[in-house]
């Protein structure tokens, strides 16, 4: 999956060069149209740098697969862990998961609603599926978390309340 997460970034960034220079105009692009990645990744590879963390999320648990992060280019996978009888959703808690990331302000832990701003919010990630998404996070603690709330037969239920949170550490 790394392959994939670098490829899509490098599309990306790509992307972004591309559109920024055609605003200058006179350049010509027509070399970096095309789907062939071969060229382009080496001087896309500074760009693509990076590490990636693993996230899965079920009922009700949100587990990071490194607690120590470093600095710089973080990419977040998050992946609703196949937890439920595939059949038919409905009625069923944990239907979908978010990924919420978000810096703690000195002295909060998880778990206690003190987050500040999101840097990632994943949203509606269905059982099975996996979404991404990358940031730049300076030296600080962070909480993942899930905020879902859902109606179910009646009852209300609450992802974080039900224990949808952790905290990295970024160095
Ligand atoms: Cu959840």
């Amino acid at each position: 999956m790394r392959v994939r997460i670098l490829i899509l970034a490098a599309t990306l960034a790509i992307a972004g060069l591309v559109a920024a220079s055609c605003g200058g105009g006179g350049d010509d692009n027509t070399s970096m149209g095309g789907m062939d990645m071969s060229g382009a990744t080496p001087t896309m590879a500074s760009g693509a740098d990076g590490s990636t963390e693993m996230v899965t999320l079920s009922n009700w648990a949100v587990e990071p697969s490194s607690k120590t992060l470093t600095a710089g280019k973080i990419t977040f996978m998050a992946t609703h862990a196949m937890d439920h009888s595939a059949a038919n959703m409905t009625g069923q808690e944990g239907a979908t998961h978010q990924l919420l990331v978000a810096p703690l302000p000195a002295g909060a832990k998880a778990g206690q609603s003190k987050f500040g701003a999101p840097v990632v919010n994943l949203t509606d990630i269905k059982p099975g599926e996996s979404k991404t998404a990358q940031v730049e996070l300076a030296a600080g603690t962070y909480e993942l978390a899930c905020l879902v709330v859902e109606q179910v037969n009646g009852q209300t239920v609450n992802h974080y309340e039900k224990g949808m949170f952790t905290q990295v550490t970024v160095n």
